[in-house]
């Protein structure tokens, strides 16, 4: 990295939104650190963007103090990407444990991330964070109660960080989308059932796309230092309320 290059973080980068906004920050320019578990898919996504991959678990607490100090001391945007759902269940039949890995990534983990980086991020004079929420942090629907709750977690820590973060020389935002189809999010959500993934999306003539939300990370990442963008919530046009989608027969 030459020492003009503004750093990212990008968390979560391993495939979807992730991944395409480590390759948009870099084609704006950005030395993009590439942050997720699965080690073969960050190296080989560094190695196509010009980055670094840092294998980083932002749930546990000593990998993220490891990804700290791989950071360095300055770092100009950090994007809090991993999150995801697990399961579908009414509240009556929760399922406990995945609640918990549910406010365990989408909360603890962006908490813990933030919290490490934070000096970093005030260090370049200029630091940015784009969290990424969901609508799913907007409302309630039937069977995303953990979810939900999780994302409405994120919204509110990133309020929370913003007013907190007043008077200092670092940006708060986030981008919350609604339907996105990539490869991972409902296929993770239903456990592998590709069916009950593909059924989400069942007719939607455009859902967004990995990359719709990634052009929209990095238009709130590159606003003047003075403008902040406190939410972006963005859908398909298919998609007017959360419970509103226009499906074609298919
Ligand atoms: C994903 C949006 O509608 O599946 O964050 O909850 S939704």
């Amino acid at each position: 990295m030459s020492t003009t290059q503004r750093q990212a973080v990008v968390t979560g980068a391993s495939s979807g939104i992730g991944a395409a906004t480590a390759r948009r920050l870099a084609a704006e320019g950005y030395a993009v650190v590439c942050v997720a578990r699965r080690r073969d898919r960050i190296e080989a996504l560094a190695e196509e963007v010009g980055g670094r991959a840092v294998v980083c678990d932002v749930t546990d607490a000593a990998a993220v103090a490891a990804l700290a100090e791989a950071v360095g001391d300055r770092l100009d945007l950090l994007v809090n990407n991993a999150g995801g759902a697990f399961g579908a269940s009414p509240v009556a039949q929760a399922d406990t444990d995945e609640w918990r890995r549910m406010y365990d990534v989408n909360v603890i983990g962006l908490m813990q991330v933030t919290r490490a980086l934070l000096p970093a991020l005030l260090a370049s004079g200029a630091g940015v964070i784009v969290n990424v929420g969901s609508t799913a942090g907007r409302v309630a629907y039937e069977g995303g109660g953990g979810y939900t709750a999780a994302k409405h977690g994120t919204k509110v820590v990133t309020e929370t960080l913003r007013l907190e973060l007043y008077d200092q020389p670092v940006r708060v935002c986030e981008v919350a989308p609604g339907m996105v189809r990539t490869d991972e999010f409902a296929l993770v959500r239903f456990g592998g059932d590709q069916e009950r993934a593909d059924a989400v999306y069942a007719g939607v003539a455009e859902p967004l796309t990995a990359d719709d939300v990634a052009d929209a990370i990095t238009w709130v990442a590159t606003r003047p230092a003075h403008v902040n963008i406190d939410e972006l919530v963005l859908r398909p046009r298919a998609q007017a309320a959360q419970h509103k989608v226009h499906r074609v027969q298919e």
